[in-house]
């Protein structure tokens, strides 16, 4: 078998690697040296820029169908802390940010059993109509399986009435672990990673982009993020509609998971590195600052990431409620700057399909 000298250097000749080469580098090889690979693959794709985005959040109800064991975020109907905005209130959080900036509202929610899909594409019409300029992200594969499921549409009827809506791109979440142990321990009602890939399939092939995650530290092995990261890689390889990648750490907050406990920054930096070095054909790798915190998303720049997600305006509860210490996450233009600046790095301001703005 390659020594981790050799499969390193074979990373750095742009060759791509395979599960058990990087198997070996995730154990073996010292944290500096992959943030070293990591960094200058990154350097390769985008210089010294670190994209960002003026962004915030709507969810419009947190009641949701299923019960994943990681989430600290659902309510049952009724419960204490459930929530379900109407149309009415979620355009007016809309209207409140008209003249902000803001180029992306990042639309997700729990499973929502009263909704059905032409609910949410006149939410789509309605937000477009307050705010034409607003690109909208919306919807996990979860939630969008669902309710296209529910409408007895093909998910390229769904996604169509949804595109046509005004829907542009679809965020990453829902993949958690594809591996089928994990999956059924962690998230049994979620549906398998091949319907999961399916809905992104059918969206790259509509033009409509989007993101993949990967929620990591908790009970899955390290060949299992691995295959992960690989069945990401292969669907990238079909239809290239990947933006980014995202690795959401667990967060152990208020969950029947809690007692796992969390996993470590430098588990969270290694991981970082390797989501660049085996994502060979997915531009961007983002460290979403609100789950990791400011600094972790700082030391996350010298690991290959290139992407710290938006401004957020404080308008996502999502990891505020698993235990991330910042209970109202905003960040300005000018804080996004000097974090960047202090990695040596530069700030580019983006769109949700990252063409540079300004
Ligand atoms: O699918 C839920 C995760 C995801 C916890 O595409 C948790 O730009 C950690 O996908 N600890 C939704 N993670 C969020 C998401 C996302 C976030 C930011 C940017 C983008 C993007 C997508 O949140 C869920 C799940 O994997 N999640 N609970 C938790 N306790
Ligand atoms: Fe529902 Fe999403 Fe939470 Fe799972 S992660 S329980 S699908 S809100």
């Amino acid at each position: 078998m390659a020594s981790v000298e050799k499969i390193i250097e074979r990373a750095l000749q742009g060759e791509r690697l395979g599960a058990e080469e990087a198997l070996l580098l995730w154990q073996e090889a010292p944290l500096w040296q992959l943030g070293q690979v990591a960094c200058e693959l990154k350097r390769r794709v985008s210089g010294d820029k670190v994209f960002y985005n003026r962004n915030f959040h709507v969810e419009p109800t947190n009641v949701c169908l299923f019960e994943c064991k990681f989430c600290s975020y659902r309510r049952s109907k009724g419960e204490e802390g459930a929530w379900a905005h109407s149309l009415e209130e979620i355009l007016a959080e809309v209207e409140a940010r008209r003249d902000s900036g803001a180029t992306e509202v990042h639309i997700v929610g729990g499973v929502d059993v009263e909704h059905d899909i032409y609910y949410y594409a006149e939410m789509i019409r309605r937000i477009k109509q307050t705010m034409p300029t607003l690109c909208v992200k919306a919807f996990t594969a979860v939630e969008l399986n669902y309710m296209i499921k529910q409408a007895e549409l093909s998910l390229e009827e769904g996604l169509r009435l949804l595109k046509e809506a005004g829907m542009e791109s679809i965020p990453g979440g829902g993949a958690e672990i594809f591996a089928p142990r994990v999956r059924m321990a962690i998230c049994p009602q979620k549906g398998s990673a091949e319907e999961w890939f399916a809905l992104h399939d059918a969206a790259h092939r509509l033009g409509i982009d989007s993101n993949a995650t990967m929620l990591y530290g908790h009970i899955e092995s390290v060949e299992e993020r691995i295959d992960h990261l690989l069945r990401i890689r292969r669907q990238q390889e079909l239809t290239g509609g990947f933006n980014a990648f995202i690795p959401l750490k667990y967060r152990s907050a208020h969950n029947a998971m809690s007692a796992l406990g969390e996993t470590s920054v430098t588990d969270d930096l290694r991981t970082l590195a390797m989501s660049r070095i085996l994502l060979d054909n997915v531009p961007h790798i983002k460290a979403y600052w609100v789950m990791y915190g400011k600094q972790v998303a700082e030391l996350a720049l010298s690991f290959g990431a290139d992407d710290i997600d938006g401004t957020i305006d404080d308008s996502t509860r999502i990891y505020s409620m698993a235990g991330a210490a910042d209970t109202r996450p905003r960040m300005s233009v000018e804080d996004i700057e000097r974090m960047c600046a202090t990695a040596g790095l530069r700030a580019v301001e983006r769109d949700t399909h990252y063409n540079e703005i300004g």
